[in-house]
């Protein structure tokens, strides 16, 4: 009479032949792994996207709204199977969609194939979840309680969708985090207009069309295309919103935060994940080309463009020069240039705002702080092979570097690109982490050393969302490192993680009196 333990998740099978971890280690020199990509990527055209009129935000509320009495109606399985359809036809076609992520989002193929990867992790992920989460559960009773729960009653708990739901995506990851929102939106019950980043449309209008022809209602799935001050706000604010979505900046999730407060009838919940100004704490027992590994991964890779990428590396004086010489030797070998080509490690930035904005963090830099390894000068660009969006791209590339900052203090903002900070500490690691945690964010932190004990006293002392031993610090699997943040980097349940759904979900217990004598009996009678 006690649930059953829960079933183990089926795991999504390999893609490529390779094993489900998210976004390392992908050999593309390998011919029957390049040969496909290379090809979608002759063929493909990033499609064009029309701009949704925000004025009619509160028509798209009511189809979606109209939509949610069939859809959330639907039992789960049958919503569940079309995230599944929507999954293999991703996974069939996973090279075009590589290939619009390396020319609309400027990725690398690695990068691109790890995030197609994911996308169907999210997708195959919350479809299992939704599964085991959304059947009725009896609710037991405690110990002391009749066998069957509280003596002469019965108590159901019962998950449903919620309404509609408006799912805010960012450009760095525009299939896997756009796709994630969605299938745990739709898997739940709900129904969905989804914004996508304003540089990344083509990929979503891609995506948006698999799960309507996998079987997903037009009503039911809405996308629409435009800026975030205008459609975004529009769909936020807009009367029958049951709930918003948003992977973002901070700045931003406060703005929906105090829109949602402010509006009229239900309290409307917000998922958000947001920014970090992420760290890797290094003790002088730590193993420096393991450091500089996990470096070359966290702060660089995706060209610093994710939020969980490494910002600020803490390394312990004895151990500083020989980590700093060592990471610079291994960011000379890093290729940055045209993400085409195969021989790419960092691309450009997204689009010339981005640009601009850590060029100003770069001016500052070299007035306040030391650099340490500066490569604008001398990294030779990779050869962009033709048409203009390349030599645009080519004109964002910012190539790794890496300064030397007087305190974490100095650290105020999160810098969305391939550079690095370094600061040297001594003493008491956990003070670093207590000046890790007074930044206030919390999204990823990475921790290097030989001390196992050390390790965990740290990671329990941080504030912080994800924390990565001895290893690399991005790149969170889905159903296994739920990942998301605490303070400034965000707030709900963790994405890819076990307890995501039920923020998507209402909860409704339903207690039945059982006895002959009750109430409900005799009401029955007459
Ligand atoms: C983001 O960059 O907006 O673990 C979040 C990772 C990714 C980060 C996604 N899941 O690197």
């Amino acid at each position: 009479l006690h649930p059953e333990p829960q079933p183990a998740l089926p795991l999504p099978p390999d893609l490529f032949g390779l094993h489900r971890a998210n976004s390392t280690g992908l050999d593309l020199s390998v011919p029957a792994l390049r040969a496909p990509l290379l090809a979608a990527y002759a063929s493909v055209q990033v499609p064009h996207v029309p701009e949704f009129d925000a004025k009619l935000a509160s028509s798209a509320l009511l189809t979606s709204a109209s939509s949610y009495q069939k859809w959330s109606k639907l039992p789960v399985t049958e919503r569940t199977a079309t995230l599944r359809r929507a999954a293999d036809a991703l996974q069939a076609e996973l090279p075009r969609f590589c290939a619009l992520l390396v020319k609309e989002a400027f990725k690398t193929w690695n990068d691109a194939v790890g995030e197609v990867r994911e996308a169907i992790d999210f997708l195959r992920y919350y479809a299992a979840q939704a599964e085991l989460i959304m059947q009725p559960q009896t609710m037991p009773g405690m110990e002391g309680d009749s066998v069957l729960g509280i003596t002469g009653e019965s108590n159901e708990l019962r998950l449903t969708g919620r309404g509609p739901w408006v799912c805010i995506s960012p450009w760095n990851f525009p299939l896997a985090i756009f796709l994630g929102q969605v299938a745990a939106a739709l898997a739940t019950g709900n129904t969905v207009l989804a914004k996508p980043a304003e540089q990344t449309p083509g990929v979503a209008l891609e995506a948006v069309k698999l799960l309507h022809v996998a079987g997903v209602p037009e009503g039911a799935l809405q996308l629409l295309h435009g800026p975030g001050e205008t459609v975004g706000a529009a769909l936020v604010a807009a009367p029958g919103v049951a709930g918003v979505v948003f992977t973002g900046s901070t700045q931003v999730a406060k703005i929906i935060n105090r829109t949602l407060a402010a509006k009229d009838g239900p309290i409307v919940p917000l998922i958000a994940e947001t920014g970090g100004i992420n760290a890797m704490l290094v003790d002088s027992t730590a193993l420096p080309e393991q450091v500089s590994d996990a470096v070359m991964q966290s702060a660089f890779r995706s060209a610093g463009q994710r939020c969980s990428a490494l910002r600020l590396l803490c390394v312990h004086e004895d151990i500083a020069d020989k980590v700093i010489a060592m990471i610079s030797g291994a960011a000379q070998e890093l290729v940055a240039g045209d993400p085409a080509d195969l021989a790419t490690d960092v691309g450009p930035v997204i689009d010339r705002e981005a640009f601009e904005g850590i060029q100003t963090h770069l001016q500052r830099l070299h007035r306040e702080a030391t650099p340490l390894l500066e490569l604008m000068k001398n990294q030779p660009l990779a050869k962009a092979d033709n048409a203009q969006t390349a030599i645009k791209q080519i004109a964002n590339l910012i190539p790794p570097q890496t300064f030397e900052v007087a305190s974490i203090s100095d650290m105020k903002a999160e810098i969305f690109g391939p550079v690095l900070h370094v600061v040297r500490w001594k003493g008491d690691p956990l003070a670093v982490i207590a000046q890790i945690n007074a930044l206030g964010y919390g999204l990823t932190l990475g921790i290097q050393t030989r001390i196992d004990s050390r390790a965990q006293q740290l990671a329990h002392a941080a504030h912080i969302g994800n924390v990565y031993i001895n290893r690399n610090q991005i790149g969170a699997v889905v159903g296994v490192q739920p990942f998301g943040g605490e303070g400034l980097s965000g707030t709900g349940p963790k994405a890819g993680g076990p307890h995501y759904l039920y923020r998507f979900c209402a909860e409704q217990t339903v207690t039945i009196n059982t006895t002959a004598a009750g109430g409900n009996a005799a009401l029955l009678a007459g």
